[in-house]
């Protein structure tokens, strides 16, 4: 404990970085509370932040090294760990070729100031091409748009919510999900400051979400067609003259083949196949349009779907078709102290889109990765360049990506597999060692991330609340011992290298580096008042550097500082949406269309061990409209067989007509009752996956990310 017995740091659980006051109670627990004097949270919290003591309390995180063996798990040294973690990639390596090695980086790393720092030499280090994460089954789509669009895959808008006047959001839920690539604590109240400023907030959604409650109008689309939304607003903007670049037009290029590429996407030509009502559409498009400020905003709803890629660049271009993208109360760009845009290239890539592509299904890689939904089939499929051996970092992709079930047979094979984790789950229960790192009430932490993807320009260091354990490692530790074995530069040069660097290039040295180089920083000015990460440290609740800034034509990455509103790949790829137009749709042969939801008390896969988030009734269940309900003989609480080619899953129905009919919704994150998971609360309340039933074939061909939304599955009653 620090010498101070209230403590203050950001909550690093989820993407809204809350600030929280924590003190120990005369019990030893800890009272974890709002803190009040965040500027930027303001005392907002959500109940997992309480659950920080729990992760850090929790008797089945792993507290040493671990040693699968035909007798169950075995504690092992870390020197002798690492041995043969080098030992065991080395070998793979010089038999197989380098690709034989692959990474799968899961999304804890985004929420850890050494994961994200030391992670991307660790990954250079194997020099393979099989690197995957969770970015390609979350916000790849984000990525892709900012680079072919702005010239680097970091910018990337940010709804300015505090001020805008019309929040248009397609396909998020932050009233549960608390905001994602929108770092806003508190959205709710936000989004009540925006009504009560005269401004309105609509929501499109195949669900009557939380968030949707609480705005202006709502209104439901079928799962998956976002695409011909957002071509039929363009189209209305575009045929009533509705567009006005404002300054936008002196730097942006690609107007006219946008005009012609909507031509054909009236709303009234593509209501059969969002199920929207043209006439709604039409008004949204208006309202937009003539709004004093607009944004709109769409999330995992329109990013995880068939055109995810071509979703997140048709909300950028209708942003600047309106003139609102980089002004007040539209979409802008974040100018954080730490500025990952303006790291170097080792640090935060400017991105790339399709130098090379997967081996089995030829899909292009993103940003220096592929897709992982094809990580099954490169391991399973036999052949020159075949995955043998995977290292998974925070990451569990047995339960978070397609097809999971094929995944674990896959895993199950492999000839040496490394989880940098803190539990035995469903994902680390393959691996031949775990090290595990320590919980984020022992290290320091800064985020990089979501300073960046934040609404106001706003700066907080988190000290650790309590000294780590003298057997464990932080993350970065390990990435960087690993790193430094797995490099050439063996022997006593990288022994005295490895030392260096624990000296001198810890995570916070980076961080001062940053900040002092940052655009509020100091430089190496003594005298000056900039920032430093001294500077930060006192300032206990965080610094607010005030309310986001126009920032273009300067922020822009690309080459020649403009815009490209209609890069080749997204126009091209409407094709695609063109072809759904002309066709006849098909019967759905009593198929329903499934999606996903969120659920304040949890986070993903992993955090169902923790009593407080798991008590209460089951969650893990079917959402479904009255209508397919009674059509099945199903009532709530009844067991329905969900369906599809991947496999079946059983769970309890919910009937409730905040689904639109013809969609059912279950949440992702479930199923810990496969055989060897050491998670003894989250077993007691498995659930089921929904990615037992998700499809690793269904992704969006143009970037590979997967296509969760609006799976097609068969529902029918269970006779228990
Ligand atoms: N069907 C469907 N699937 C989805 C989604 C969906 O909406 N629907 N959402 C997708 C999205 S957006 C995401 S981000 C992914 C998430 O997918 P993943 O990132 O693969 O999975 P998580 O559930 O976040 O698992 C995090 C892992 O990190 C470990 N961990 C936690 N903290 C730390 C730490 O500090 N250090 C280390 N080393 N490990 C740690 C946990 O024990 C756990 O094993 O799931 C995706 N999957
Ligand atoms: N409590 C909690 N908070 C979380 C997480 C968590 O697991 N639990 N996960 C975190 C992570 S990793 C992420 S990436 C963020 C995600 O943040 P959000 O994107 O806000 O997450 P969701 O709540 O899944 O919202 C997606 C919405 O899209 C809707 N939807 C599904 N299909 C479609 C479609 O085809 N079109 C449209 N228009 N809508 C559709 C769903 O009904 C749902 O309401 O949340 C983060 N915050
Ligand atoms: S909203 Fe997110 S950051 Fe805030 S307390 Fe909850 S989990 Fe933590
Ligand atoms: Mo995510």
């Amino acid at each position: 404990m620090s010498s101070n017995s209230i403590h203050y740091r950001s909550c690093n659980l989820c993407e809204a970085i809350c600030g929280i006051e924590i003190s120990i109670k005369d019990d030893q627990t800890l009272d974890i509370r709002g803190d009040k004097n965040d500027p930027f949270s303001r005392g907002y919290i959500c109940p997992k932040a309480v659950a920080l003591q729990d992760i850090y309390a929790d008797k089945d995180r792993l507290r040493h090294p671990v040693r699968r063996t035909p007798d169950g798990w075995e504690r092992i040294g870390w020197a002798e760990a690492f041995d043969e973690i080098a030992r065991s990639i080395r070998n793979v390596q010089s038999k197989y070729g380098r690709n034989s090695v692959a990474t799968y980086f899961g999304n804890p790393t985004v929420h850890s100031l050494g994961a994200l720092l030391f992670g991307p030499a660790f990954i250079r280090s194997l020099h393979t091409r099989n690197r995957f994460s969770a970015t390609s089954v979350d916000q790849l789509p984000h990525h892709l748009a900012a680079f072919l669009m702005f010239g680097h895959q970091l910018v990337l808008p940010v709804p300015d919510v505090d001020r805008t006047k019309y929040f248009l959001i397609l396909g998020a839920n932050p009233a549960v999900s608390n905001g994602s690539m929108m770092t806003a604590p508190d959205l709710r109240n936000r989004m009540r400051d925006i009504q009560v400023g005269g401004g309105k907030v609509v929501v499109v959604d195949p669900r009557f979400t939380e968030t949707a409650r609480l705005a202006d109008r709502h209104l439901f689309v079928r799962p998956g067609t976002d695409v011909f939304l957002l071509l039929a607003l363009i189209h209305v903007i575009v045929n009533e003259k509705l567009s006005n670049l404002g300054r936008l037009a002196a730097f942006t290029d690609g107007v006219e083949p946008i005009h012609e590429l909507v031509r054909e996407f009236s709303p009234e030509a593509v209501a059969h196949i969002t199920g929207m009502d043209a006439i709604a559409t039409r008004e949204i498009a208006v309202e937009f349009a003539s709004a004093e400020s607009a944004v709109c905003y769409g999330r995992i709803g329109v990013s995880t779907q068939e055109f995810g890629g071509a979703c997140q660049w048709l909300i950028n271009v209708l942003n600047i078709l309106t003139g609102n993208l980089d002004r007040e109360g539209g979409a802008m760009f974040t100018l954080p102290a730490f500025d990952p845009v303006n790291a170097p290239e080792s640090l935060a890539p400017r991105g790339s889109f399709g130098r090379w592509h997967s081996r089995v299904r030829k899909l292009p890689e993103v940003g220096g990765e592929l897709p992982v939904a094809t990580l099954a089939e490169e391991i399973l499929t036999p052949g020159d360049g075949q995955i043998r051996s995977l290292v998974t970092f925070a990451g569990n992709p047995v339960l978070s990506t397609p097809n999971g079930r094929q995944l674990d047979e896959a895993f199950a094979g492999l000839d040496f597999m490394v989880s940098i984790d803190c539990y035995i789950n469903e994902t680390t229960r393959h691996a031949n060692i775990i090290l595990p790192t320590t919980s984020p009430l022992e290290r320091d932490h800064y985020d990089i991330a979501f300073h960046l993807l934040a609404i106001r320009n706003t700066a907080k260091f988190s000290p650790a609340l309590f000294e780590r354990s003298p057997e464990m490692l932080h993350d970065w530790e390990i990435l960087s011992e690993l790193t430094s074995r797995l490099e050439t530069r063996g022997g006593t040069l990288g022994s005295i290298r490895r030392s260096f660097e624990k000296r001198f290039l810890s995570p916070n040295m980076l961080l001062d580096l940053g900040l002092r180089f940052g655009p509020y920083g100091s430089k190496l000015n003594p005298f000056s008042n900039g920032l430093t990460l001294r500077r930060l440290k006192k300032a206990a609740h965080g610094i607010d550097l005030g309310p986001l800034k126009p920032s273009l034509p300067d922020r822009l990455r690309t080459a020649n500082k403009r815009i490209d509103l209609a890069p080749e790949a997204f126009v091209n790829d409407i094709a695609r949406a063109r072809s759904v137009l002309r066709e006849t749709p098909a019967d759905s042969n009593g198929a329903l269309l499934l999606i996903g939801r969120r659920q304040l008390r949890s986070n993903n896969s992993w955090m169902h061990n923790y009593g407080r988030l798991v008590r209460g009734e089951d969650r893990c269940t079917i959402m479904m409209n009255s209508q397919d309900a009674a059509s099945r003989g199903l009532t709530s609480g009844q067991n329905a067989s969900v369906r599809t080619e991947s496999g079946s899953i059983t769970l309890p129905v919910e009937v409730t007509d905040d689904l639109m009919p013809g969609v059912v919704s279950i949440p992702h994150g479930w199923g810990h009752d496969r055989p060897g998971v050491k998670l003894g609360v989250a077993s007691d309340h498995a659930g089921e996956s929904i990615n037992d039933l998700t499809n690793d074939r269904a992704i969006d061909p143009l970037c590979g990310t997967a296509a969760f939304n609006g799976t097609r599955v068969s529902v029918d009653r269970v006779l228990n």
